[in-house]
């Protein structure tokens, strides 16, 4: 079944830091999805609240607003198939020690790093947070 979709992608502080950008965007791009939208940004608080508030509330909601406005993160509208669930199947599982090999978080992700999990990327989740966080992150795209 064929379904163009958009989705938003972070590459988030640590791996920004760690120099992975290149090879996330390798393996969307290889993959065959396109982009449509690409920044390297430092996130304010309130942007990053807005982004993860169905987390509010939650023990690792505040570390986790810290650790993803620490440093710049790469934000992109990605296009493709199907790409949100597809997307989410490159990134693997959200603990990096258990993500399955071949993923980004299975191969290039290391700790679980409590209080929050640094686990490289983000990929929207349903169609529903796609919509959102592109409006979030890129208005008018
Ligand atoms: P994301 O939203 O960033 O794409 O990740 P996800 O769907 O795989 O995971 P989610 O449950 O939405 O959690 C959002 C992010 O919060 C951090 N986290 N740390 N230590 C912990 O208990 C914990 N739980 C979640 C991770 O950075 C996770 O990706
Ligand atoms: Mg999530």
């Amino acid at each position: 079944m064929s379904s163009v979709q958009r989705t938003l992608v972070l590459v988030k502080p640590d791996g920004v830091a760690r120099g992975l950008t290149g090879e996330v965007l390798r393996r969307i791009e290889a993959k065959g999805y396109r982009l449509v939208a690409l920044e390297l940004r430092t996130a304010p608080a309130a942007l990053l609240e807005e982004h993860y508030a169905e987390h509010a509330g939650k023990p690792f909601y505040a570390p986790l607003v810290e650790f993803m406005g620490s440093g710049p993160l790469v934000a992109a509208v990605v296009e493709g198939d199907r790409v949100i669930e597809g997307f989410r199947s490159l990134a693997g599982t959200t603990d990096p020690t258990t993500a399955v090999p071949g993923t980004i978080r299975g191969d290039l992700g290391r700790d679980w790093g409590l209080p929050v999990a640094q686990n490289i990327v983000h990929g929207s989740d349903s169609p529903e947070s796609a919509a959102r966080e592109i409006g979030l992150w890129f208005p008018g795209v």
